[in-house]
């Protein structure tokens, strides 16, 4: 594992009002030449929009919007769209995020799903579909859809507290089969609360799931899993110990100390870049081999 030497990739910019805070939590896909990184971007309103950045190798940013290329639109995410998940399906950009609103005395997060045509997110004319809420009402974090469809269905991961969940769908609206299939650990990093990462990677050994679970300490790393093909319910390894855990400055000191928390990753010849916010301050990427994620034969 190599954490990038130029880490982090993005920092708040002081001067652009949405942005200025804080930068993390980022998606990633690659279409076309570049790498997308869809970030969480927190300003002076303390309110969560998402920004764009693209990378021809992954790691080197040569643009950035000055702009938000999303942001909040209705009551149910008056106080931000957080954390954004997107997956290549077809010929669409597909991004599940995290919708917060507040009432008075409660804050209610839940899982929206939104897309746009690749054409449109590649010349970037940021023509945004209509916003589903697939588990309207409930409170749910962590929604990643697969990027293709499992015995004729959509598969999301989501999670309900603490558990890895998934749902099943044939229209992305109605979401049925609401389970979970994956547990914290006792005495383990992961004890207290997981949930998915990017979108998993279908090799051929089954889908690659990058996942991030917190201990009991507070402490958010990242943990790899390997699903059944055609089963993604069936575990087939789930890693010991975790893939990333905070370690440098950037990752024990900031917003949220101790934290490493991923929403993309992107598979490049046989290398893994996973994309993740550091101290829920700042993006960072960090490179595996592919094989350094499978299970040892
Ligand atoms: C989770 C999410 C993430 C955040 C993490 C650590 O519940 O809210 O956005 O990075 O907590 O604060």
């Amino acid at each position: 594992m190599r954490r990038f030497q130029g880490n982090p990739i993005l920092q708040p910019i002081i001067s652009n009002k949405w942005e200025s805070r804080r930068v993390f939590n980022a998606a990633a896909i690659k279409v076309g030449k570049n790498v997308h990184i869809l970030y969480r971007a927190i300003g002076n309103d303390g309110i969560s929009r998402i920004g764009y950045a693209s990378s021809p190798d992954g790691y080197i940013i040569n643009e950035r919007s000055p702009t938000p290329i999303f942001r909040p639109k209705n009551n149910t995410e008056n106080y931000g769209c957080e954390d954004p998940r997107v997956t290549l399906f077809n010929n669409e950009v597909i991004m599940a995020y995290t919708a917060l609103t507040e009432t008075d005395h409660e804050q209610i997060y839940q899982i929206a799903l939104t897309s746009i045509s690749a054409d449109d997110f590649l010349s970037k004319q940021w023509k945004w579909n209509e916003r589903l809420l697939p588990f309207k009402g409930i409170r749910n974090k962590d929604g990643v859809l697969f990027p293709k469809k499992i015995d004729g269905k959509y598969l999301m991961f989501h999670r309900l507290e603490p558990d890895m969940c998934v749902a099943y769908s044939d229209d992305l609206k109605r979401w049925y089969d609401i389970k979970s299939f994956m547990r914290p650990r006792t005495k383990s990093w992961d004890c207290w609360k997981i949930g998915a990462a990017g979108p998993p990677i279908e090799l051929n050994e089954g889908w690659l799931v990058i996942y991030h679970g917190v201990s009991f300490e507070k402490v958010y790393s990242l943990g790899v899993l390997l699903l059944d093909r055609d089963n993604p319910e069936t575990i087939l390894h789930r890693s010991e110990a975790p893939i990333l855990t905070p370690v440098t400055d950037y990752e024990r000191f900031g917003k949220v100390p101790n934290t490493v928390f991923s929403c993309g990753n992107v598979l490049i010849n046989d290398e893994i870049l996973v994309y993740y916010g550091g101290a829920d301050s700042v993006v960072c990427v960090a490179t595996y081999e592919l094989n350094e994620l499978m299970p040892r034969k």
